[in-house]
């Protein structure tokens, strides 16, 4: 039985869409378990988790006694372990896999810091957080005019077919207005995001420990409960205590 550990954020999603993604596409994904970790009070950091993941992040897979980290190494593995059509297994995937790399080398780490100094650190003084803010929005913004033209006049990130690139990228885009990255003058990406967000496998995705009410806009109180715990992951203290 595959066992799931992971939060309702943007690295976390990327694996509940697949999984969604491929019981959309008639797979049988067999019974899973899914664990809610709480960020907040550092549960990524307590022994039982990181046995699971050495780098105290989630999301986490155990399949079969096997640990498998970094969510875009769990879209690939469980890919190629249900092939289908989100991950051709011919020449093809080389169209693919390297738009998932260049997520997991850009557009996450960018919007992740881009987000952090935009909402989570308010006990750092304005003028020391200017540059950084400056210097993320604009490599976000690079990177968005990329993925842009990498649309260009298809639907989808790699062509005609859905593929793992759309998942990996997905869960960072849709959240430009909590990041305060402005992708409104790229109407394509706009439309790429509404176009994800429409598949039925997406909205059941981004569902895991969050009311369905609140997929695309977070109540006050969640507002409120992740900036606390954004907050807290940025204060580096519960880091601090794990290095020795
Ligand atoms: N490269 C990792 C990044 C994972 C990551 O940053 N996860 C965040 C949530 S989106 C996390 O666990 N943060 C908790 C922390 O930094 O303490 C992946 O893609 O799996």
């Amino acid at each position: 039985m595959m066992e799931l550990w992971t939060s309702p954020t943007p690295n976390g999603w990327k694996v509940s869409i697949m999984l969604e993604e491929l019981i959309e596409a008639g797979v049988d994904v067999g019974e899973f378990e899914v664990r809610v970790i709480n960020l907040m009070t550092g549960e990524q950091f307590e022994d039982d988790f990181v046995e699971r993941n050495p780098n105290q992040k989630i999301p986490t897979l155990r399949d079969n006694g096997k640990d498998i980290i970094e969510s875009c190494a769990i879209l690939q593995y469980l890919a190629e372990k249900h092939p289908t059509e989100l991950l051709p297994l011919d020449a093809r995937k080389w169209d693919v896999i390297p738009w998932v790399y260049w997520q997991a080398a850009n557009v996450g780490p960018v919007f992740g810091n881009k987000l952090s100094y935009t909402r989570y650190m308010d006990d750092v003084p304005g003028d020391l957080k200017q540059h950084p803010l400056e210097r993320f929005n604009n490599e976000a913004l690079r990177l968005v005019s990329v993925l842009d033209k990498k649309l260009g006049d298809n639907p989808w990130v790699c062509g005609d077919t859905f593929t793992i690139a759309d998942i990996a990228l997905y869960p960072w885009i849709r959240g430009w207005k909590w990041s305060k990255v402005n992708i409104t003058t790229r109407p394509r990406v706009v439309a790429w995001v509404d176009r994800v967000r429409a598949r039925p496998g997406v909205e059941r995705g981004l569902a895991y420990g969050v009311p369905k009410e609140e997929i695309d806009q977070w109540s006050e109180a969640r507002k409120a409960s992740t900036a606390r715990s954004g907050a807290s992951i940025a204060s580096n203290e519960n880091v601090k205590k794990s290095i020795n």
